[in-house]
């Protein structure tokens, strides 16, 4: 096992966080998790197809960088293959995730996606994506277009700022290294966060760059870099306000790498035997969940029968989706060619 890296230590500010938003991140953290248990339990059982890649561990990164960002209504998120969480922190129903990955007409593509697609305008989700960096053009041609329209258009409204999620594996792809630079040179509103997670499937972070401290590479554009420890969902929402507010202003993009681990192996139908136990050990016990929880409790900002409801309320939520997925109807084969060109 290489030597871990340092995580930032990052001291909670007394008076940062109000009971409200606390609450807020604790729940979208447990919907998170609790919604990607529930998918294993159902790929198990037969109930979705294809690959898919759940989310548990990395749950500070999404909740605190969407939470932090969608104050705006013209701000976007962009995803990868592992996109069901950053789908439901950015708003997207349970119902309709869960009605997506057992393919159904009610899920949020209409059931044409699956799991490494999911998509909703409504939500300014601009797309789960099945290639390593391909969502990262997609979110830098969306940040152009904010910028566009309020510099030379006019639009003084369009002041979204877009946060672009990829994995470690990504940032050895040209797409990357292409888009910071448009990004930088044109100070465009966008955060790229990429999610560390130490591993693309079965390559090793180390084994496969020649630079493992990703931040490091924004200063090679000229762009601000910054590592946050990605299990401390108060360090990352810091981070993605300070990130946010320079974006808004004019003063363009951010790379941020957030330090994190998967808890489940690469995708459902990978049986994780690469990692080992000691590095095992040393990250399960950084949950982001319980991280959150012991600060609230501490701070006396709540107590644990509170948090409860909110596990069991969040629980409700997943079954009622699962339900209404069960009972959703198959996308129509008469409608088998629609969706495939934009119409006007
Ligand atoms: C362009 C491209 N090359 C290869 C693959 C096969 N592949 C699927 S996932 C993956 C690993 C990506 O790892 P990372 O970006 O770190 O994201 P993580 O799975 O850790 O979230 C690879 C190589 C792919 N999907 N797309």
């Amino acid at each position: 096992m290489a030597q871990e890296r340092t995580l930032p230590n990052f001291q909670v500010q007394e008076g940062t966080i109000a009971k409200e938003e606390g609450l807020i991140l604790y729940e979208d953290m447990v919907l998170g998790r609790l919604f990607e248990d529930k998918c294993a339990e159902m790929y198990y059982r037969g109930k979705m197809f294809g690959f898919v890649h759940l989310y548990n561990g990395q749950e500070a990164v999404s909740t605190g960088v969407i939470k932090g960002l969608r104050t705006h209504e013209n701000d976007y998120v962009s995803s990868t293959y592992r996109d069901h969480v950053h789908a439901l922190s950015a708003g997207v129903p349970a119902r309709e995730v869960m009605a997506e990955l057992f393919g159904k007409a009610t899920g949020c593509s209409k059931g044409r996606g699956g799991s490494m697609h999911m998509f909703s305008s409504e939500h300014h989700l601009l797309g789960g994506y099945a290639f390593v960096a391909e969502g990262i053009p997609v979110a830098t041609g969306a940040a152009f277009a904010a910028k566009y329209r309020r510099e030379a258009l006019g639009d003084e409204t369009s002041t979204g700022v877009t946060a672009c999620f990829f994995g470690d594996g990504a940032c050895n792809n040209g797409q990357f290294f292409e888009c910071l630079n448009m990004a930088a040179l044109w100070k465009l509103p966008i955060l790229y966060v990429v999610e560390n997670n130490k591993w693309a499937i079965g390559m090793a972070h180390e084994r496969a760059t020649s630079q493992p401290e990703i931040y490091k590479k924004a200063s090679v554009f000229g762009m601000h870099g910054v590592e946050v420890d990605g299990m401390d969902v108060l360090a990352v929402r810091a981070v993605a306000q300070e990130a946010i507010a320079r974006a808004r202003a004019g003063e363009g993009p951010t790379l941020i790498e957030a330090l994190t681990y998967r808890f489940r192996g690469h995708s459902l139908a990978d049986p994780d035997e690469l990692r080992s136990k000691e590095e095992k050990e040393f990250w399960f016990p950084r949950d982001p969940i319980k991280k959150l929880a012991g600060y609230l409790t501490e701070q006396n900002l709540v107590n644990s029968e509170e948090l409860k409801a909110i596990d069991r309320k969040v629980q409700e939520t997943i079954d009622d989706a699962v339900k209404f997925a069960e009972t959703s109807p198959e996308p129509d084969p008469s409608e088998l060619h629609r969706y495939i060109f934009a119409e006007d």
